[in-house]
């Protein structure tokens, strides 16, 4: 058994896709074996790519894995795969969109089905980016669809989120949920070879400008990702500088734009490691783990409880007893146990 974790943190790139199986089947003892590779590899850079399905993320993810090679870095993908209606074969198209990586041994590309995903998605991206490090990845590039909360909390895994949008798609900047907006470090306008980028990049820059973002951000979170950014607006009134994303034009399909991308991204990662940065990150690590730790509790209370939460429905639709005293001796029983 930890013979696999030798084995992975000698660079072996079969045992490091070995290991990611035994992750995601949850098999007995992976936490152990994941434990034991935390304690001695080394942290990645972790890059999240995220935005509007179809906005060019996984040509994006290609190029930037080329951009990192070049500097001869070992390369981790870890592609969300979207079993989402939006978008299909998202599998079979990241193959071919980065196919020519697959042959490279320094690139190790892995997909995550978002179904199924037992402990919740961005756990189990997570685990696999810990994965990757020990096998020797200094950077890591998480791409995944902005479609939904899960979705979302996966960038909170990342060092630096990159929010791809694209012009053309329907949706100007206004009609994009703002729970996407927030998550970005680094705007991307991808297919800046189409009508309407600039546009796009405009309403972008004038949303930054009107601190909109952050407006919006807080309006918006609910409950989920209210800590996300709530740390961003304290960044922002701490009287430090806080940081403002940059909007970068690529065409990911000719490789254009792409070293500014590297180069903005190489800006965030020395922002996160100031002080101010610190902070922010600490904070999206500490609302990672209270989400986290949800998931736990509520499997712990459907577990105990299921049973029983029945019978009380049962008893507030009959008027046996009000909901709240409903819950209040539902938790009361928990407690006791
Ligand atoms: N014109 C143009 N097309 C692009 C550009 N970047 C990507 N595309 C094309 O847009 C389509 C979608 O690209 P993907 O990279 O699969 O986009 P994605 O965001 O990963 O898509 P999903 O993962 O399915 O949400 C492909 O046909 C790409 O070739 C670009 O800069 N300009
Ligand atoms: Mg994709």
């Amino acid at each position: 058994v930890t013979d696999w974790v030798e084995r992975v943190l000698a660079g072996d790139t079969r045992a490091a896709a070995r290991l990611c199986r035994l992750v995601d089947d949850q098999a007995p003892g992976y936490r152990e074996q994941l434990r034991a590779l935390h304690r001695v590899a080394s942290p990645a850079y972790v890059v999240g790519v995220t935005g509007t399905p179809g906005a060019g993320k996984s040509t994006l993810v290609d190029r930037l894995v080329s951009a990192y090679r070049k500097e001869g870095r070992r390369v981790g993908v870890v592609a969300i795969d979207p079993t989402s209606p939006f978008t299909g074969g998202a599998i079979l198209g990241d193959r071919i969109r980065m196919q020519r990586h697959f042959e490279d041994p320094d690139v190790f590309i892995r997909s995550l089905a978002t179904r199924g995903a037992l402990g919740g998605l961005s756990r189990s991206a997570s685990d696999v980016v810990h994965v990757l490090e020990a096998w020797g990845a200094s950077v890591v590039l998480l791409e995944t669809v902005g479609v939904g909360q899960d979705e979302l909390d996966v960038t909170r895994v990342a060092d630096s989120t990159v929010v791809v949008l694209a012009p053309g798609q329907g949706d100007d900047v206004q009609s994009i949920k703002a729970g996407i907006l927030e998550c970005a470090d680094v705007f991307v306008v991808n297919k800046a070879d189409r009508p309407g980028a600039d546009a796009t990049a405009r309403d972008l820059e004038n949303m930054l400008a009107l601190g909109a973002l952050s407006l919006a951000a807080v309006q918006a979170a609910g409950g989920h990702s209210a800590g996300h950014s709530a740390a961003r607006l304290t960044v922002a009134a701490g009287g430090g500088s806080g940081w403002t994303p940059p909007i970068v034009k690529t065409v990911a399909t000719t490789d254009s734009g792409i070293d500014e991308l590297a180069e903005k991204l190489a800006g965030h990662r020395a922002w996160t490691l100031t002080e101010e940065g610190h902070a922010l990150r600490a904070e999206r690590t500490r609302s990672l783990l209270e989400g986290w730790l949800r998931e736990e509790l509520g499997r712990m209370v459907a577990d105990q409880l299921g049973p029983e939460l029945a019978a009380a429905a049962d008893d507030v639709l009959s008027r046996a007893v009000d909901p709240h005293g409903a819950v209040e001796a539902l938790l009361a029983r928990f407690r006791a146990r």
